[in-house]
């Protein structure tokens, strides 16, 4: 079938010069054309990997300048990736909370007064607690977290789903795991070290661990995720029935298990353990997810096992990159 794709809906990722966005923007774009995904950022610098399509250098802060660039443009999709990540959300909790919210109430408010046809918001595991069951926690269940990010997503979650049931604002979004990936560095999280890994490993360096060797937390490669994401925004609206975020799972490990496949994989890779403020935040959090509902619902399953995602991550990950962080 031949796809006009002159004629196809504009698209804006805020926050497309993260660790998801740089995959994300690439994936729209083959899909809907270069032209029709623009990626927007607070950076001033688009990301080169993102330097063949529209970039706008982006405050998502700045309501006002939002407002105008979706409304004049026609933007009629967005995807709202700009948030402070968990660790980085703890040493600023007020800067995370005004941050995690404004931009989404931006964005809804767009939607609710027709502007916005469709909007992906990104949860995370974070917002369950210590008092949530940790292994396969359900969708529906206790939710008490206990970092300023976690109650961020979760009140984002509330808000999204009372955006869709009050004003039929079509939102939709993912409780993502930990993710792993290698063609952006991660962005202040509790589970980055799961990438920072792989860097050390192929410097031919042992890595220190800032979680303790049996913290298990619910993961996934970046693929999966991207794919997942771009499932649900194309599922039928009627298929999609939980407007807050859907649980999903990809691989459960510990940073011991990591370390022993690395180690089959790579030979002479040594790990230490040195806990820091990170391991109260990962003992808050669930160690396995249960995604039934997202299985059930839009059809989703996981492609990459532990082992595979080890195998893609030595063979691509670019430590030059660590000279430009
Ligand atoms: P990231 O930190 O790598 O990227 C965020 C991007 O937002 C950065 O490029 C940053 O420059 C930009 N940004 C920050 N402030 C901004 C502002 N005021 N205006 C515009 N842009 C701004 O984050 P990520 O890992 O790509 O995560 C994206 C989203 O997915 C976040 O909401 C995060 O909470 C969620 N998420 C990520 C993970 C993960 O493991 N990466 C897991 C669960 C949920
Ligand atoms: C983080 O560790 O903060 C993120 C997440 C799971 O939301 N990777």
């Amino acid at each position: 079938m031949h796809v006009n794709l002159e004629f196809m809906n504009k698209t804006l990722i805020i926050g497309a010069a993260g660790q998801i966005g740089t995959e994300l923007v690439l994936e729209l774009r083959q899909r809907k054309g270069v032209q029709n995904v623009i990626a927007a950022d607070l950076k001033e610098d688009c990301p080169k990997g993102l330097a063949d399509g529209p970039y706008v250098q982006m405050d998502v802060l700045d309501r006002e300048s939002v407002r105008s660039y979706i409304i004049e443009n026609e933007i009629k999709e967005v995807y709202l990736l700009a948030a402070l990540l968990s660790a980085t959300a703890e040493k600023n909790p007020a800067f995370a909370w005004k941050l995690n919210m404004e931009g989404l109430f931006t964005i809804l408010d767009l939607a609710k007064e027709g502007h916005i046809s469709k909007i992906f918001w990104p949860s995370s595991i974070a917002v369950f607690g210590p008092t949530t069951p940790k292994v396969n926690t359900p969708q529906l269940t206790i939710m008490e977290p206990t970092t300023v990010y976690g109650i961020s997503k979760q009140a984002g979650e509330r808000w999204c789903e009372y955006y869709f049931n009050n004003y039929d604002v079509d939102v939709r979004s993912i409780r993502y795991p930990g993710l792993i990936s290698y063609t952006s560095l991660p962005g202040g999280g509790t589970t980055d070290y799961a990438v920072d890994i792989f860097y050390q490993a192929k410097l031919g360096n042992n890595y220190s661990c800032f979680l303790s060797e049996d913290t298990a937390l619910p993961m996934m490669y970046m693929k999966d995720a991207i794919r997942a994401t771009i499932e649900l925004m194309e599922a039928p609206k009627e298929q999609v029935k939980i407007r807050s975020a859907y649980n999903l799972s990809g691989c459960s490990f510990t940073p011991k298990e990591i370390a022993a496949e690395i180690k089959d994989q790579l030979s002479g890779f040594e790990i230490s353990y040195a806990p820091d403020f990170r391991q109260q935040i990962a003992d808050s959090w669930p160690g396995s997810i249960d995604d039934s509902e997202a299985r059930n619902q839009w059809g989703w399953k996981e492609e990459f096992n532990l082992q595979m995602m080890v195998k893609t991550m030595l063979e691509n990950v670019d430590v030059s990159m660590l000279d430009n962080a």
